[in-house]
């Protein structure tokens, strides 16, 4: 595996490159050109110059998060087709520029949603939190104001103004969308992808649907087991694989997470990985990635990961925000450092066990 970072560009990040890149063990970051929109190309100068710039600094890019699916391929309207020629034409463009992992979600008009981007812990941090009775108890675009005034001055990713102005339209899109529509639609955009990324060796890692069940009435798909298997199975190619978020499918206590990683052996091309605290299974926190912190066995979550041989990039997920850092809610430096330190902790722990034990693997 391959520790990083998520680093949003120097546009838009508190986090520069020098600070990332002294923090021990992180070798790559994971990117984005931030002020894209669905559908748009990615031109090769854009990409190139990402590059450079992170280059400079003495690490490299280890992925892309995300390049985001436009709503015309997730609702499957008749104008689809040009939106998957705009990006085939991103992937060869990233493949041209040896970038070889994507990581895409496939969620109805929200990607990742909370209730809270700075619920006060008893230490004094802040951390995002979600409870179910908040949703229920909001319409969509209240939740998008109350989001929007508690971001620290960000753009949230996968919460674009741009998009969110349209939030009734794109309600109204995605009305008659059945979660079998989306399989479907998803099918059929894997398929035409497939071939670019076989020809430039890109990897795609769909992100889970976070929380792991439907929000607002909308279909998800990327919630548990026999789904991200179905989803799988339907494209059998190596290059179509997970994003595997431990804070994502975590959300559904019902997930089994060790057990989902050994199911995807092979096909876990970036994993997430993060803690969270439940007060109840439908009233979560984020806590810090130490396990005696949260809910979840982080030693287990690692194990099963080495076990499968995981050998792509790994990331601390969203830190709590502490130290009085002023950053986007969730993507400080200091709680996402602590994390990289102690997921680096954890997994020298279990090579070196491994290797003592004669049970060493090498290789996905
Ligand atoms: C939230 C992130 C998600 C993720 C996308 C991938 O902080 O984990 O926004 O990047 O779902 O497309």
């Amino acid at each position: 595996m391959e520790m990083t970072l998520r680093w949003f560009g120097s546009a838009f990040d508190t986090v520069t490159l020098q600070q990332i890149r002294q923090i021990p063990g992180v070798t790559g970051v994971i990117t984005t050109l931030y002020n894209t929109l669905p559908g748009e190309v990615w031109t090769r100068e854009q990409i190139h110059s990402l590059k450079e710039e992170v280059e400079a600094s003495g690490l490299h890019i280890s992925g892309i998060e995300s390049v985001n699916i436009h709503d015309a391929i997730k609702t499957g309207s008749k104008n689809r087709d040009q939106y998957i020629d705009n990006y085939i034409t991103t992937l060869k463009h990233l493949g041209e520029e040896d970038i070889h992992l994507v990581c895409y979600n496939f969620m109805p008009v929200f990607d990742w949603t909370r209730t809270e981007l700075a619920r006060k812990r008893p230490d004094g941090s802040t951390v995002l939190a979600y409870t179910q009775e908040a949703v229920d108890a909001l319409c969509p675009e209240t939740m998008f104001a109350s989001i929007a005034g508690e971001t620290n001055g960000s753009t949230m990713p996968g919460w674009e103004p741009e998009r969110m102005a349209h939030i009734k339209e794109l309600f109204e899109q995605y009305r008659n969308v059945t979660e079998e529509d989306l399989f479907q639609n998803l099918k059929y955009f894997l398929e035409r992808i497939m071939p670019v990324c076989e020809q430039y060796n890109i990897n795609m890692a769909i992100h889970p649907d976070d929380p792991a069940w439907s929000v607002f009435d909308l279909p998800r798909i990327i919630i548990n087991k026999a789904n991200i298997l179905r989803m799988i199975q339907m494209v059998d190619n190596p290059h179509n694989g997970v994003t595997f978020c431990s804070g994502s499918y975590g959300t559904n206590l019902e997930n089994d997470l060790p057990d989902m990683i050994r199911f995807l052996k092979g096909r876990v091309h970036f994993a997430h990985v993060r803690n969270l605290k439940f007060h109840s299974p439908t009233n979560f926190e984020e806590s810090a990635h130490l396990s005696s912190d949260g809910s979840f066995d982080m030693y287990e979550i690692m194990k099963a990961l080495y076990e499968i041989g995981f050998d792509g990039p790994i990331r601390p997920d969203h830190g709590r925000m502490i130290w009085d850092e002023e950053a986007m809610p969730g993507y400080g430096l200091y709680d996402r450092a602590l994390g990289a330190t102690y997921l680096n902790g954890l997994w020298e722990a279990i090579e070196k066990g491994a290797i003592h034990n004669g049970t060493h693997r090498t290789r996905n």
